[in-house]
């Protein structure tokens, strides 16, 4: 059977195509002045069908995991990409076909490799304890070389303390205790309402597990860490198991669900998680959390309605509008009786994919960054093949004085997620560059752009260009030289 991609609209659109180029550059050429501070690599990672999916209804976020690094070193940049040697990949490479089915639903799995991992390690990618991850939340991390992006283990389990069946696609860092926490749902299993929550030490050994339950299994794409505590939305993209036996995906958005936001406190036994509820509303990423008191605070991209047009609706079409998210904040007082969260939406700015600067990872923090769609500006579909909203600007938001800047690029490029990469470990926040990649539609090939972090309005300083075009990706993941060569 020949490989062909085209008669799957989910290809339709220059960065939607499939790349599947694994690659290696050695200094990439580069516009402008790379600044010679800049050490350390960024990986990211995009979903990138090796082989057509097997079902029409399957989605994008099935692709294989395929990392990108981009290393920095003295005014030189080095790149290579590779697909994540997956238990599915070697198994679908072997057969030269597509063996798994559609998204994470294990029956549609060719009998064959229905033993095997499902997971394709395609959302985001971690740095701790040395090792270095690729991650997909419905199974455990993949450990990859850092230097040489080769797998080094397709299913790491923390030398087999890791006892949930999935691991979150978005760990957090304590910057203050160096612990790695992770929150992981469905860890029983599809359709499970078990989330498992663990925390490893700063050398990578487990040293809190604790077991709680969840109203209904829905998604749970990320969370948030304070100093004290761990907070978390359950959203109305239910998994869907009566749909998952006549072969469709795993989830289904159903809007007669409420909003779950869960918070419990680090180092107990989880019986102290306590609920607080909400309209059907949906957010995907955490910009970031802390803890006050008995207060708790939780900034998120928030929409009224689901954010994932390609998920079915189970009651009424799907609505762009209110997929639209918006930087909000919801809090909670542990010390009130209150069954309800506060919501505050704080800028009007529509976007997705928000990242802080990690060093304030669950401490209060005054600055954020996100990839926004300016309406004003909207690029011809007939370049970007898709209906979605495109994003066209990086904006950085400083909570002290609610204010917005931003970065408009050209109107033949889009942006994928950014990164906040800091000027020296101790530099003040959000005092650095924000980095991240540019799909130049025209060309069709993918830039690397570089901003200062406090200067968005003044454009790249350097723009990093690859001769290839990469896919619209999904995570990002910055680490400095420093932690690369062992010195942290
Ligand atoms: C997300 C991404 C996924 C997934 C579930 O952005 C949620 C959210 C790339 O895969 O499987
Ligand atoms: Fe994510």
């Amino acid at each position: 059977m020949s490989v062909n991609f085209s008669s799957n609209p989910m290809f339709n659109g220059t960065f939607s195509e499939p790349c599947r180029v694994e690659a290696d550059v050695f200094d990439l050429e580069v516009e402008g002045e790379l600044p010679a501070d800049l050490d350390g690599a960024f990986y990211r990672v995009q979903p990138d069908f090796i082989y057509p999916p097997r079902y029409a209804n399957d989605v994008p976020f099935n692709g294989d995991g395929h990392v990108s690094m981009f290393r920095f070193a003295n005014s030189h940049v080095d790149f290579k990409c590779r697909y994540v040697k997956t238990q599915r990949y070697k198994a679908q490479v072997a057969a030269r076909q597509a063996l798994y089915g559609t998204y994470r639903n294990r029956d549609t799995d060719d009998p064959s490799v229905r033993k095997l991992s499902g997971g394709t390690a395609n959302t985001n990618l971690i740095f701790h304890a040395g090792k270095l991850f690729a991650m997909k939340e419905d199974s455990p991390p993949v450990r990859i070389d850092p230097h040489t992006l080769e797998t080094l283990d397709d299913y790491y389990t923390f030398n087999g303390r890791l006892k949930s069946e999935t691991f979150t696609a978005h760990p957090k860092l304590d910057p203050i205790s160096g612990e790695m926490v992770a929150l992981n749902y469905e860890a029983r299993g599809n359709g499970s309402r078990d989330v498992a929550i663990y925390s490893f030490d700063k050398t990578g050994a487990v040293n809190w597990e604790t077991w709680v339950k969840v109203p209904y299994a829905g998604m749970i794409h990320d969370f948030a860490l304070t100093q004290k505590h761990i907070a978390f939305l359950v959203i109305p993209m239910a998994v869907n198991m009566e749909q998952m036996k006549q072969g469709g995906v795993h989830f289904a958005w159903d809007s007669t669900l409420p909003t779950w936001l869960g918070v419990l406190e680090r180092g107990g036994d989880g019986s102290d998680l306590r609920w607080f509820k909400g309209p059907e509303q949906s957010a995907t990423h955490v910009l970031n959390g802390f803890s006050d008191g008995s207060k708790v605070y939780l900034d998120m991209d928030m929409s009224t309605g689901n954010q994932f047009p390609f998920f079915p609706m189970l009651h009424e079409p799907y609505d762009f509008q209110r997929a639209a998210g918006r930087l909000t904040r919801l809090s909670v007082d542990l010390a009130g009786k209150a069954e309800t969260y506060d919501k505050e939406i704080l800028y009007p700015e529509i976007g997705v994919l928000p990242r802080a600067d990690e060093r304030y990872w669950s401490l209060p923090y005054k600055v954020g960054f996100m990839p926004v769609t300016n309406l004003a500006r909207p690029m011809d579909p007939a370049l970007t093949g898709n209906t979605g909203l495109v994003l066209n600007t990086w904006t950085r938001f400083d909570h002290d004085r609610r204010k917005s800047t931003a970065f408009l690029v050209d109107n033949v490029s889009s942006l994928q997620e950014c990164q906040f990469v800091p000027r020296r470990s101790d530099a003040p926040e959000g005092a650095g560059y924000l980095i991240g990649l540019c799909n130049r539609h025209v060309e069709r090939r993918t830039d690397l752009l570089i901003l200062d972090a406090e200067h968005l309005d003044a454009g790249p300083i350097a723009t990093v260009k690859l001769p290839l075009r990469l896919r619209n990706g999904v995570h990002g993941h910055w680490v400095a030289g420093e932690a690369l060569r062992g010195k942290k």
